[in-house]
């Protein structure tokens, strides 16, 4: 099993204890432990692989039972305490979690009282109007409850990308043993990055088309074989991934794989083009009016066909990038090597699960040359926020860290932080002078996100007129799949953030991704700078920071557009302009 199908797993260990009505403190460490197998970099399989127990040692919120489980779900595919918690309680239930406005302590009385199971029977006992009698419901929570059923099923069949990523590469060192196999590479929406995926497509190039097909369908995680055939196939996985593969022909890979890279609409705008200079592309190569073959085998070769230099994966959706291809005004991609540091991290001191040291350890060892410590503050209760003594407390010890770097001579410097949240009314819950002793300010909502979106965009206006704030923390505060973004006029607030020299923030957390691509563009349409930054909790999720630089390209932004690009001095003379 991968890392998010074992996530998946502990997740739903933690709702249907919930729903059983189950110890708080066991429900939050199995979740704690889904947080961690999903955002862990290294796959758990190959941990245990190649060091058996003790290779799954030391992961932060794994302690002894979940690992147990762990070792389990990798042996036999399954977890027996996961399949009993779902003998006593209906998986059906599970998805009536989903509805938003529907907590376990509601599900589990609506199932108490009225027998419901499935998402269908919910909407059958609400539009039959059983729900609003029941005790601490009411006529606008049964309406809720229909929206939310609505709002569900018209959310799209996507996973997130970082989901399919482990599939992607197991699938990779899967078909990497096929004797004679050239090209695996990943195609479809995953080449280009988009936040959320249909389905997995797979390029290869080989001799032997045959045994391509064959390896494929034979990998341990397939479900079910929906199609197979002598140079493409299509299987089910039992995680709910549909995975696409093609056999192509060298000579045609390039053509193959642009045309299986994307977008349609990317797709449809360069064969108009093409028509337009006598020239015809498709999947097998560019052909001339006459029939004869043109070019195919790279993208660029392809590319240059039309008279265009080559368009990396994520720009391709149709929104400009051929005519910025034919002017060679593409947008320089932005590098993993342009970014200097990250600025949004938590420790132990608030709910992260390491320490500043720990934190900056592994931030040194991705090169980078500062981090920011921003634990939250005390009004973000569960996640034990900072209090003035406490944050007091926090800047003294990065001050005495940082005094340790300089005498040990390292280039690295931790900056006095916070994530501060920005409270119901607009204000900042920490005091101004704590802010002003602060090297930067994030702030972020965190609660009363049902707000009009003239509220919300006015109580985090105010927040920005503070003057105190570097950074907007995760601006619509969506989780994918599972929250959408609050009501917010992000013009109105890209507007203010220009004003006060504030930069909104692109989390990279996978299942934020928040500014998300389109708000990339606009920030930079608008002159706001753009700070790309993991939220990391663990020293595991600093790597995320992949994810936020790649919905970065996909926005147009260039090295130049983001905040943390600039080296210490520089980053730190834009902090002070306010
Ligand atoms: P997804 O899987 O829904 O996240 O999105 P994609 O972009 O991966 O789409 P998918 O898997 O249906 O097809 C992969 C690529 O193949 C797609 O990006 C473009 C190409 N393609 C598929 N069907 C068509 C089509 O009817 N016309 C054109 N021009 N291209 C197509
Ligand atoms: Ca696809
Ligand atoms: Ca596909
Ligand atoms: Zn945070």
């Amino acid at each position: 099993m991968e890392n998010s199908e074992i996530a998946r797993v502990f997740f739903e260990i933690a709702d249907l204890l919930e729903l059983k009505g189950g110890d708080l403190f066991r429900v939050r460490s199995y979740r704690n432990a889904g947080m961690v197998a999903d955002g862990l970099p290294e796959s758990l399989k190959s941990l245990y692989a190649e060091n058996g127990e003790d290779g799954l040692k030391g992961i932060p919120g794994i302690g002894e039972s979940t690992r147990a489980k762990i070792i389990e779900m990798l042996e036999t595919g399954g977890c027996a305490y996961h399949r009993e918690l779902l003998i006593e309680m209906p998986s059906g239930m599970l998805e009536i979690l989903k509805v938003s406005g529907v907590g376990p302590k509601k599900a589990a009385l609506i199932h108490k009282e009225l027998g419901v199971k499935t998402i269908d029977e919910l909407e059958k006992a609400a539009s039959l109007g059983l729900i609003h009698d029941l005790p601490g419901f009411g006529q606008v929570s049964e309406e809720k409850i229909l929206k939310g059923i609505n709002d569900l099923k018209s959310r799209s069949q996507a996973f997130k990308l970082s989901f399919s990523v482990p599939f992607a590469r197991s699938f990779a060192a899967w078909l990497r043993k096929v004797p004679g196999i050239i090209d695996i590479v990943p195609a479809g929406s995953y080449r280009r990055w988009k936040e959320t995926i249909g389905d997995l497509d797979i390029l290869t190039t080989c001799e032997d088309a045959p045994a391509v097909m064959e390896r494929f369908v034979k990998h341990p995680e397939v479900r079910e074989v929906v199609s197979m055939g002598e140079t493409k196939s299509t299987v089910m996985l039992k995680a709910g991934l549909q995975v696409d593969i093609r056999v192509l022909e060298k000579k045609s890979f390039g053509a193959g794989l642009l045309y299986f890279t994307g977008s349609k609409a990317h797709n449809v705008a360069l064969r108009d083009r093409a028509k337009r200079m006598g020239l015809k592309i498709s999947e097998y190569g560019v052909f001339r009016e006459d029939g004869s073959w043109a070019a195919g085998q790279t993208e660029e070769e392809v590319y240059a066909a039309v008279g265009l230099q080559w368009i990396p994966p994520e720009l391709r959706e149709n929104r400009g990038e051929l005519e910025a291809a034919e002017k060679g005004s593409l947008p320089l991609p932005l590098d993993r090597s342009d970014i200097k540091g990250d600025l949004h991290v938590h420790t132990k001191e608030s709910d992260g699960t390491f320490t500043m040291e720990q934190m900056a350890g592994a931030a040194m060892k991705l090169g980078y040359e500062y981090m920011a410590v921003t634990d939250h503050s005390k009004a973000v209760g569960i996640a034990r926020g900072l209090d003035e003594a406490r944050i007091t407390a926090q800047m003294k010890a990065v001050d005495e860290f940082n005094a340790k770097l300089r005498r040990q001579k390292r280039k690295f410097t931790v900056l006095k932080a916070t994530e501060v949240d920005i409270k119901a009314d607009g204000t900042l819950d920490h005091p101004e002078e704590v802010l002003r002793k602060l090297d930067l300010v994030v702030a972020s909502v965190h609660s009363g996100f049902r707000m009009s979106m003239d509220e919300m965009t006015k109580r985090v206006v105010k927040a920005i007129r503070t003057g105190f704030i570097n950074i907007l923390g995760h601006p619509t505060g969506r989780l994918l799949g599972e929250r959408e973004p609050y009501l917010i006029d992000l013009e109105k607030v890209m507007a203010e953030a220009k004003k006060h020299n504030t930069a909104l923030e692109l989390n990279s957390y996978p299942d934020r991704l928040d500014l998300n691509d389109v708000h990339c563009m606009l920030a930079k349409e608008k002159g706001v700078l753009v700070a790309i930054s993991t939220d990391s909790h663990s020293i595991h999720h600093l790597g995320n920071i992949e994810y936020g630089i790649h919905v970065a390209r996909r926005g147009w932004l260039e090295k130049k557009d983001v905040l943390n690009t600039r080296p210490l001095g520089e980053l730190m003379k834009t902090l002070k302009k306010k």
